[in-house]
């Protein structure tokens, strides 16, 4: 475990990207502004499940670029870079023969994303992991929902399209897609990071997923598979926990704003300075922090965002390590 964990206890400082189709509403749907951070608008409006997935036909990221987004990391002393490949709303961000709700299949888009970070990862010298919502899939059938009211109290589901068994859900779309995430990419990723497992990630459950992920000897992955396992590392979220935790590696992950998808509303960052002293704070207490930006619906990140990153590195090359 030391040894796998070598490359990540150095790094102290990663970017996280949460990005998908909730970059196009951004923050609005039906000319209402919905509240809460950008990727839970189809659980928060209880955006219907066709509605949701026409988005993909709209989507089309001609701004994206994979080069500049590492380069950009790079230049803030981050040290690696984990993605979501599929967030909660189940569209997968990734070439996925496994379920053809994803970008490659179901927008003019056509292109992985996943495969050019991945390339300029490789030639970069950052590392990649990649996020994966193994539980919450609001547009598979079977897949779970978190509550909200006017839901199905007992399914968390709001649409008829929903309807289906986890166990299927687990099978036939989270377990295949998970396999694709970790054979397609050569020697990337090296982080898998779980999210919200709920009750649905029973300790049977966890364990076909544990069974896949043991074949790669020298993934990480976080604490939320579920199934009460520990996972390599403590998530704090959106907060530095004042004495670390003793015994444990642990990684605070944060927003610059107060959404992780893009929201074209959301202004208010974080500045610079609170930036690297967050940086500073958790460092000393032997953490990681996983920093967020959130690409806009053209694939472009923030210029907000940008300019931080850049005033970090800024800082990095003056009083950092590198
Ligand atoms: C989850 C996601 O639901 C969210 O969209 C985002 O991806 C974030 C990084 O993770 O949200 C959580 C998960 C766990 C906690 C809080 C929010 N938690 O443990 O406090």
């Amino acid at each position: 475990r030391d040894a796998r964990m070598a490359w990540w206890r150095e790094a102290r400082f990663g970017m996280f990207i949460h990005w998908g189709l909730y970059s196009i509403p951004a923050g609005t749907w039906d000319g209402k502004q919905i509240p809460g951070i950008g990727e839970w608008i189809m659980n928060n409006a209880s955006i219907p499940v066709a509605d949701y997935k026409a988005l993909a036909s709209q989507f089309n990221p001609t701004g994206f670029n994979a080069h500049d987004i590492v380069a950009l990391a790079k230049a803030a002393g981050m040290k690696y870079i984990v993605i979501t490949s599929k967030h909660h709303d189940g569209f997968a961000m990734f070439d996925s023969k496994a379920d053809p709700f994803n970008i490659v299949a179901a927008t003019p888009f056509h292109r992985d994303p996943l495969k050019e970070l991945a390339e300029e990862c490789r030639k970069q010298g950052v590392k990649l992991g990649f996020y994966y919502s193994q539980s919450q899939d609001w547009t598979a059938p079977g897949g779970g929902a978190a509550m909200r009211p006017g839901h199905d109290p007992k399914t968390h589901h709001w649409d008829k399209a929903q309807d289906g068994s986890f166990d299927e859900y687990l099978h036939k779309k989270a377990i295949p897609q998970l396999t694709e995430l970790l054979t397609n990419y050569k020697q990337y990723p090296v982080v898998v990071w779980f999210d919200t497992p709920g009750d649905a990630m029973t300790p049977e459950r966890s364990a076909e997923i544990v069974k896949l992920l043991n074949k790669y000897p020298n993934l990480i992955w976080n604490n939320r598979l579920g199934g009460k396992y520990q996972g390599d590392t403590e998530t704090p979220e959106q907060f530095i926990p004042p004495q670390g935790y003793p015994g444990r590696d642990w990684e605070s992950c944060m927003t610059m704003n107060d959404t992780w998808g893009y929201k074209s509303y959301d202004n208010n960052f974080k500045s610079t300075e609170t930036l690297v002293r967050n940086l500073i704070d958790i460092a000393s207490k032997g953490g990681n922090y996983l920093l967020n930006i959130g690409p806009d619906s053209h694939g472009v990140v923030p210029p907000a965002e940008v300019e931080r990153l850049q005033q970090v590195g800024k800082w990095m090359s003056v009083n950092g390590e590198a």
